[in-house]
């Protein structure tokens, strides 16, 4: 058994050259992003064991992809190429510090993740950084422009005839995130499957990663004007015509399961409900509940066995932002890490800001976290030197 599966979709991600406009950029060096491959990246970085899984096209990008996955330590065993669909790829712009001394290059700022984008008002790895400027003035902004190719990917195919639940199910945490409901309807029902509960269910951990494009998409096409899932493009029907909408999708989702992660900001986007108090009051169901709450801090909310909940908040670290991307991978990474280890809450919350800020600190998706030695004595530390 490993540790944590991680289930969804990874991308090339093209990273510009230069700060600016999509428009006026010249060229982009190739990385690689993934949400939830972030958090296995990151978890294998912690030494826990840690499988990734997903699919990518039979070409070129796809055998990158994998590669440099498994390169941090990740298994690959169960990523499928389908020779059909591509893999796919996103390109986005970025903040003067994310591409100055140290260019966006491909490996080693693996990846990024179009969460600040005007797409995702508030996705939660801008919540561990500050707020997005226009991304020209060379603040600590990240990107302002992400542009998707990733409509009838390989991964968008993903559905429970594709992945078997045993795969999914093979850790003793299984985590997902809320952008893989948003690919496709097989991928829905997936999400669906694998967050049912039944026996022989490991702990599933749900990040919202609210992608407001990809939603825009996938309900467009649920009203029937074709454009919608990625899956409209290869005249597949969509066979969720006429069900939920995304925000439902995804308050149903995270209902089912044991651990969510939750942006303030996104929940706000998504659900129209403010502040970690009415978050939890939408959101009773999961055991655990954590809502970031930007460069503030971060909130859980732990259901004690009489119902009630302990509440924790650990503020985050102070650093000196360099692009957010990534930023709430690696806070899952951190939390999962310690909650893997059975570690008290509070002491979760800081493994998840440890890794945040790592990621806060480099322009691409994956940071270099500190050994678990020194995120232990690092955590341990009273509250005033925290931060
Ligand atoms: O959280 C990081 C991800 O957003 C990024 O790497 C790309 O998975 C991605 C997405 O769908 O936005």
């Amino acid at each position: 058994t490993v540790d944590v599966v991680c289930l969804g979709e990874s991308m090339v991600t093209f990273l510009p050259s230069r700060a600016g406009r999509l428009a006026d950029v010249p060229s982009f060096a190739r990385g690689i992003g993934g949400a939830e491959s972030n958090v296995a990246c990151g978890l294998a970085r912690a030494g826990h064991s840690a499988r990734w899984i997903s699919r990518v096209g039979a070409d070129g990008f796809g055998e990158h992809l994998v590669r440099e996955i498994a390169a941090t330590g990740v298994d690959t065993r169960y990523v499928q190429r389908d020779p059909h669909r591509p893999t796919g790829i996103y390109f986005r712009t970025a903040g003067e510090r994310a591409v100055g001394s140290e260019p966006a290059g491909p490996e080693g700022a693996a990846g990024s993740d179009g969460s600040d984008g005007p797409d995702a008002p508030d996705a939660p790895d801008a919540s561990d950084g500050p707020d997005v400027s226009d991304g020209t003035d060379g603040a600590a902004e990240p990107f302002a422009e992400v542009l998707y190719y990733r409509a009838g990917s390989a991964a968008a195919a993903m559905s429970p005839a594709l992945v078997p639940r045993e795969w999914a199910w093979s850790g003793r945490v299984l985590h997902l995130s809320g952008i893989t409901p948003a690919l496709s309807a097989d991928c829905r029902a997936l999400m669906r499957e694998l967050t049912t509960r039944a026996p022989g269910r490991p702990l599933v951990s749900f990040d919202l990663n609210y992608r407001f494009s990809l939603w825009r998409n996938a309900d467009a096409g649920r009203s029937g004007n074709g454009e919608g899932d990625g899956c409209a493009d290869d005249g597949r029907a969509d066979a969720d015509t006429g069900a939920e909408p995304g925000p439902a999708v995804l308050l149903g989702l995270a209902r089912g399961c044991d651990l969510v992660f939750v942006g303030e900001d996104e929940a706000e986007a998504v659900w129209g409900v403010r502040g970690p108090e009415a978050i939890r009051a939408a959101l009773p169901e999961p055991e655990l509940l954590v809502v970031k709450q930007g460069s503030a801090g971060a909130t859980a909310y732990a259901r004690r066995p009489d119902g009630t909940d302990a509440v924790t908040f650990e503020p985050a670290l102070r650093v000196d932002v360099v692009a957010p991307v990534g930023a709430g991978d690696a806070f899952a990474a951190g939390f999962l890490s310690g909650t893997l280890r059975g570690l008290p809450i509070a002491e979760r919350l800081r493994h998840g800001h440890l890794m945040a800020a790592a990621a806060l600190t480099v322009p691409g998706d994956l940071g270099t976290p500190p050994s678990r030695e020194r995120a232990d004595h690092l955590v341990a530390l009273d509250a005033a030197e925290w931060g």
